[in-house]
């Protein structure tokens, strides 16, 4: 019999979108269950009986539940190993679980540079922030082989966890001028049909908010 799948998420979840993406990279299909941030979906009974956290993503898969996004991809590779998105080597792996866990960095630098101008459009960007978030993505320049994934020629769970970020980032208005290796990198995720299909729906209806457009 089938696999049951199914999928809780939201729209401008980076968290899900990461699993969004593993999901049509490995073909899987699954019920999708919508929440909807404004109408608290992600405190229903429904939710918060699979995550008491009340976040999503939250995943289930034949009764196993999986909860957090890095969680839910290694799940994902593990119970549905091919097509792989792990390097056939152990030090090609070592590096995805490195690089997966890396992309925290990317994420908090993020958040932290253009949240208080989310909430409040009347706040000035903070130069320290700033200086943070570039000091960030000068490392995963670094980390960049030219034309390659982020870590080496084939997608892996690393692309599938750190490219949302990117590409929150490119909808806030940045070229990545300075990081001409990422630019590109973000432009390649960008076209690739796992990404390009799973982007936040609102996305298609909304601007972004052009707020990081010098960087
Ligand atoms: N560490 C979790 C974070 C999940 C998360 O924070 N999800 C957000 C949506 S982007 C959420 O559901 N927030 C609601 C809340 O924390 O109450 C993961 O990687 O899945």
């Amino acid at each position: 019999m089938a696999a049951q799948r199914t999928l809780y998420w939201g729209s401008g979840s980076t968290f899900a979108w990461r699993v969004l993406i593993a999901l049509r990279e490995k073909g899987l299909d699954f019920e999708s269950k919508v929440i909807e941030f404004s109408k608290r979906g992600h405190k229903s009974e429904e939710v918060m009986k699979l995550n008491p956290r009340g976040q999503v993503p939250t995943f289930v898969d034949d009764g196993v539940v999986v909860n957090e996004s890095l969680a839910i991809l290694l799940y994902l590779q593990d119970k549905y190993p091919q097509p792989s998105l792990l390097p056939a080597t152990i030090e090609g792996r070592a590096l995805v679980y490195q690089r997966m866990q890396e992309s925290w960095n990317l994420q908090d630098k993020l958040t932290q540079a253009i949240r208080p101008k989310m909430l409040n459009p009347d706040l000035e960007l903070e130069q320290d922030k700033l200086d943070a978030l570039k000091a960030e993505l000068a490392l995963w320049e670094s980390y960049l082989i030219e034309d390659s994934f982020i870590t080496g020629p084939d997608i892996t769970l690393a692309d599938v966890a750190l490219g949302p970020w990117l590409l929150n980032l490119f909808r806030s208005g940045a070229t990545l001028k300075d990081f001409p290796k990422l630019a590109s990198y973000v432009k390649k995720l960008k076209a690739r049909p796992a990404f390009e299909e799973t982007a936040p729906p609102h996305w298609k209806d909304t601007p972004g908010n052009n707020m990081l457009a010098f960087l």
